[in-house]
């Protein structure tokens, strides 16, 4: 399978599991599982041909990991960077690292002084463990800023952390109080 079409097949599978499933007719469950063959149906009427091999190589190949099979093989879902209202991951709750690390840009920063991290349209405010993690998450927007999260010092006060399946960290708010630059 090329790198192409791979790629081009997970940003179309990101589109409807964690945005969109409407655009294909498809539905979720809360916690986001779609089933394989419904999803192969709602493909093909947009003109889009996928096989239970090629989902299955994406989930394999992806390099965030971005996507998990059922024990059964027979449904799908992102593992996290949902915005679909339909969707709502129960995910257990765990003790972060002292830090974690948020990637922005620096054209955000004015905002953020303001209002601590928000999580925009998605789910969550997504964190990283590593800096090189965040560096590559905030130069999606421009010039790259990284931010110190003072998680356990957060989690301490009652903010609640999570892990997705593929290691994001993930919570619902990250006040300006608990923000340091690098
Ligand atoms: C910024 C990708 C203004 C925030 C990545 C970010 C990640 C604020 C943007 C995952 C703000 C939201 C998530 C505030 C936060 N004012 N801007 N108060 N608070 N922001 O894409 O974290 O490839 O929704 O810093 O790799 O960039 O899709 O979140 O710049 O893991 O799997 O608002 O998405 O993963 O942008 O990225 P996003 P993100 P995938």
């Amino acid at each position: 399978m090329s790198k192409k079409r791979l790629d081009d097949t997970s940003k179309f599978l990101s589109y409807v599991l964690r945005h969109e499933p409407q655009a294909i007719g498809l539905e979720l469950d809360s916690e986001g599982w779609a089933r394989i063959d419904a999803l192969i149906d709602g493909a093909a009427r947009e003109g889009r041909q996928l096989t239970p091999e090629l989902i299955a190589e994406v989930v394999a190949s992806n390099d965030k990991k971005r996507f998990a099979l059922s024990a059964d093989q027979q449904r799908i879902r992102a593992v996290q960077g949902h915005s679909s209202a339909s969707v709502n991951l129960q995910l257990a709750e765990k003790l972060p690292p002292a830090v974690l690390y948020h990637g922005t840009a620096s054209r955000f920063m004015a905002s953020i002084d303001e209002k601590g991290l928000i999580p925009g349209s998605r789910h969550h405010v997504h964190l990283s463990q590593d800096m090189a993690t965040a560096e590559a998450v905030g130069q999606r927007y421009g010039k790259v800023v990284i931010l110190k999260v003072a998680a356990q010092d957060m989690q301490a006060q009652g903010f609640k952390f999570y892990q997705a399946e593929n290691g994001v960290w993930l919570t619902d708010h990250v006040p300006v109080d608990f923000l340091s630059p690098l």
